[in-house]
């Protein structure tokens, strides 16, 4: 059943066929978004990969331009692995990027791609300079884990990068600096680094601590705050902390000096490698991220393709400065089609019921839930405070609570022996404050077997108690769910693939498994068009 068209998805980035994985390099040139992604153009499973390149007008819609980057140099002849964009001072886009230099191992040296026809929007030709590679690792650092060059940003006529790597059991964020782009020298320290294993993908930029406006990546003021995003290699999630950038001393504190330890995720479901860049057409920050598939490689190479890209989300700091909140880019909502609206429903304990007079399995859906108290909520256990994902596996969409487990039931079958279920439940801390659980158990999303069925969770900082309120958007796409907390504060994506619950044989229902009435406010789901995947320009 995998191998069913009807799994692919329909507005979620993928090309046609094979397999994708870290977005790379996203830019915004002459009125066309450019997104790069680590590409295997003959099969479905990883190898040393290289640059494919896609091009839209709106994050949405994308057309194909083939591959971009391919081993062509002695620095990168064994791979062309994760990399950034920068936008030079005078608007060159360049492209900085991981080569593999060794066939015995994967020793790692960053290079750069500048364009051949600057004048040409869609920027179809990059050429390697021939003073390639521009940064080497030095003796005594791990060769092979030394990767995924930052975007760079200016200051005081230097630029700065980061490239991530491994040193005993620290991830480090080494800088590199520059005045003309070509020669880079080390900084003496590294702008960060922790106990917890390679950091891969590092991305690294400033947020305005008012506001949902985004910033370019040297916009360096008193009134920003720095995110520091690494990828753990070993936990294949991305974790940042918010803090402060000094430039003179070139370190970076984060404001929670345990937030290394804290794991703050963008996602708390399958989404890695991703990045950021500055849109400049909106004034906002946009973030892209990978979700790999959670069916075997066989089945990949059997379906013929592996890896998606979440929608693209805007990113902004929340007003309270400990976390950032992300939303869809207002671009998806062009693809909304028919809805259906419920208002002032109530879910009494133990019910549930249907959305009906649409098609879901391709679907945008809203919903806003009112809980008239929270005297019922279960007490909380401060043993699983950093641990959600644990409290939900023991704690899943199925078992009675006092208030939730309440949210959607997405991809379920007529008879739901299939759903993967998208839900809060609401706890009570020893001082009576609310501490939010989100789920997204996957656990019966499918009868079909070898299938990596992870419960995802996070705990969703949102203020419950004066609103009574809390929201909730899932972008359905075939074998995508991606979640939305308390309006992008916690946000979860999965994959499943129903065996059942496919195409029109998909339905969608409200439940409430809790103890208390829970009201739906409202909620609309609209039915999804898809968007232009891989047309050609
Ligand atoms: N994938 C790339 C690496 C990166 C990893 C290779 C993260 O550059 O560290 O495909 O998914």
């Amino acid at each position: 059943f995998v191998t069913n068209p009807l799994l692919r998805t329909g507005y979620h980035f993928q090309p046609p066929k094979n397999w994708i994985n870290d977005p790379n390099g996203p830019l915004y040139y002459k009125g066309w978004y450019h997104l790069f992604y680590q590409y295997n153009p003959r099969g479905a499973d990883w190898v040393n990969t290289l640059w494919a390149h896609s091009v839209s007008r709106d994050l949405i819609n994308w057309n194909l331009l083939g591959l971009a980057l391919e081993p062509s140099i002695r620095p990168d002849k064994y791979g062309v692995w994760s990399g950034s964009a920068t936008i030079l001072l005078d608007g060159t886009p360049v492209l900085v990027y991981t080569g593999i230099n060794r066939q015995d191992i994967p020793y790692q040296v960053q290079n750069i791609a500048i364009p051949k026809n600057k004048s040409d929007p869609l920027l179809r030709e990059w050429v390697k300079p021939d003073y390639n590679p521009i940064i080497v690792p030095e003796s005594g650092m791990n060769v092979t884990q030394f990767r995924d060059p930052s975007t760079a940003w200016h200051i005081d006529g230097q630029w700065r990068i980061l490239v991530g790597g491994e040193k005993g059991s620290q991830g480090q964020a080494y800088v590199y600096r520059s005045t003309d782009f070509k020669h880079w020298v080390r900084a003496k320290h590294p702008l960060h680094s922790a106990i917890n294993g390679m950091w891969e993908c590092l991305d690294f930029f400033p947020v305005l601590m008012q506001g949902k406006k985004g910033l370019d990546t040297y916009e360096h003021s008193a009134r920003v705050k720095y995110v520091l995003k690494s990828s753990l290699e070993k936990a294949r999630y991305d974790y940042y902390t918010i803090g402060t950038y000094d430039n003179r001393t070139e370190s970076y504190v984060p404001d929670d000096l345990n937030g290394d330890y804290h794991r703050l995720r963008y996602d708390y479901g399958k989404f890695y490698a991703s990045k950021t860049f500055f849109d400049p057409a909106k004034q906002s920050r946009v973030l892209v991220g990978w979700a790999n598939e959670s069916d075997t490689v066989p089945d990949d190479i059997a379906k013929g393709w592996s890896g998606i890209h979440a929608i693209p989300r805007k990113i902004w700091l929340d007003p309270g400065g400990k976390q950032l909140v992300q939303w869809p880019i207002e671009e998806v909502e062009q693809l909304r089609r028919k809805s259906v609206s419920v208002t002032n429903k109530v879910v009494k304990p133990g019910d549930h019921f249907e959305v009906k007079g649409l098609e879901t399995y391709q679907a945008d859906v809203e919903v806003t839930f009112k809980i008239r108290s929270l005297e019922r909520a279960e007490p909380f256990d401060q043993a699983f405070s950093d641990d959600a994902q644990k409290l939900c596996r023991m704690k899943g969409a199925d078992k009675k609570g006092g208030v939730g487990p309440f949210g959607l039931w997405v991809l379920a079958s007529a008879n739901l022996e299939e759903k993967t279920v998208v839900f809060f439940r609401i706890f009570k801390d020893g001082h009576g404050k609310p501490v939010i659980l989100m789920c997204t158990d996957p656990t019966m999303s499918s009868l079909g077997r070898d299938l990596d069925k992870p419960t995802y969770a996070g705990f969703v900082n949102a203020d419950i108690s004066s609103s009574g309120q809390i929201s909730l958007r899932s972008l359905i796409d075939h074998s995508v769910v991606e979640s939305f907390g308390a309006g992008g504060r916690t946000c979860i994506i999965s994959r499943v693939y129903p065996s059942i619950a496919i195409g029109k044989n998909a339905h969608l229902h409200v439940f409430n498994n809790g103890d208390v009435d829970i009201k739906v406010s409202r909620l609309t789901a609209w039915e999804m068009e898809s968007s232009k995947m891989n047309n050609s320009v």
